[in-house]
């Protein structure tokens, strides 16, 4: 990580005095772990600022630091400072309007760990090595003297642990571990992280989990695993980060290049996940061809469509 910029980042920071953190719609470990990271600095700091994410978060509070201080609204948007973090793309806050059309004096931070898509941030911090945007967090922290706290560890280990899948996927690096073990030692509770990101499903997600797996064929053609999800096959009181893990979990089909998980949303889109474990095979081409995005090795889309079952498989139609 280039030191240097990791600065520049900070004293950006520290010559703002009314700051905005957004992070992605339906937010996962990583994104949230690092906008409360960024929250601790903050207060730390003193600054006056906003946690916001235009999903309701649905974990307790007792996750991370400041999670209950998010809000889902914009009121006014009269920040000096806005920091986005792992967003793939601006589109991705949902305050697209607000950021593009931002006035001279309203900077932009960009931290992540998605390949580029466009430039719109003033300083951009973007590392697609990076096992999670909390690990270039990490080297933000270290570049700028901070003492890790226990509230710093826990956000670093749980953006880690959620974002590698707790060292399943391939973006787990050396570093990474021994990132996660320093955090451990620094005071992070690995427990408590567990409780809230995998030991977190219900008996009524496990049993949507269930329909999915029984659902689960091999298309010979391309060597992917494929399965769906109804709407029906949903309860409402099923929370997406209780379906986070589905996808991830499906990728440990052997013998097949990937898997596709194919959701019905109750607002008549479909969304896809695709996972991969080879080394040379790129799964965000595929879902940036259908509008999506993500990383190498994990991406997603959305489209319009509704699912049909056919003779040997399915369609979206
Ligand atoms: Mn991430």
């Amino acid at each position: 990580m280039d030191t240097q910029l990791l600065q520049k980042a900070y004293t950006l920071i520290e010559s703002a005095e009314n700051i905005l953190i957004a992070i992605h719609e339906q937010p996962d470990g990583d994104a949230l772990a690092s906008a409360c990271l960024m929250a601790e600095i903050l207060s730390r700091l003193n600054k006056k600022y906003e946690l916001y994410c235009s999903s309701r978060i649905t974990q307790p509070d007792s996750f991370l630091p400041h999670l209950e201080e998010f809000k889902n609204y914009q009121e006014n948007f009269n920040f000096d400072l806005i920091i986005i973090l792992d967003c793939g793309s601006v589109e991705r806050t949902k305050l697209v309007k607000e950021i593009l059309n931002r006035r001279p004096d309203q900077r932009v931070l960009e931290i992540d760990h998605h390949p580029k898509i466009k430039d719109y941030a003033d300083l951009e911090i973007r590392d697609p090595a990076a096992a999670a945007t909390a690990e270039i967090l990490y080297y933000f922290l270290k570049a700028n003297k901070i003492k890790i706290n226990k509230n710093l560890a826990n956000c670093v280990l749980a953006g880690i642990l959620t974002d590698t899948g707790n060292f399943l996927y391939p973006s787990t690096s050396p570093a990474t571990v021994n990132i996660a073990s320093e955090m451990l030692a620094s005071g992070a509770k690995l427990p408590q992280i567990m409780e809230n990101t995998w030991r977190n499903k219900s008996i009524a997600s496990m049993k949507t989990w269930g329909k999915a797996l029984a659902r689960l064929k091999i298309n010979r053609q391309y060597d992917f695993g494929f399965t769906v999800l109804k709407s029906e096959d949903v309860p409402a009181e099923i929370t997406e980060e209780e379906l986070e893990g589905l996808a991830g979990f499906l990728s440990n089909l052997n013998e097949v290049n990937g898997i596709l998980l194919l959701r019905q949303m109750p607002d008549g889109r479909i969304r896809g996940s695709l996972r991969t474990a080879r080394p040379n095979i790129d799964v965000s081409k595929l879902a940036r061809s259908l509008g999506g995005g993500g990383h190498t090795k994990a991406a997603g889309f959305t489209v319009e469509g509704k699912l049909e079952k056919t003779e040997n498989g399915w369609k979206i139609i």
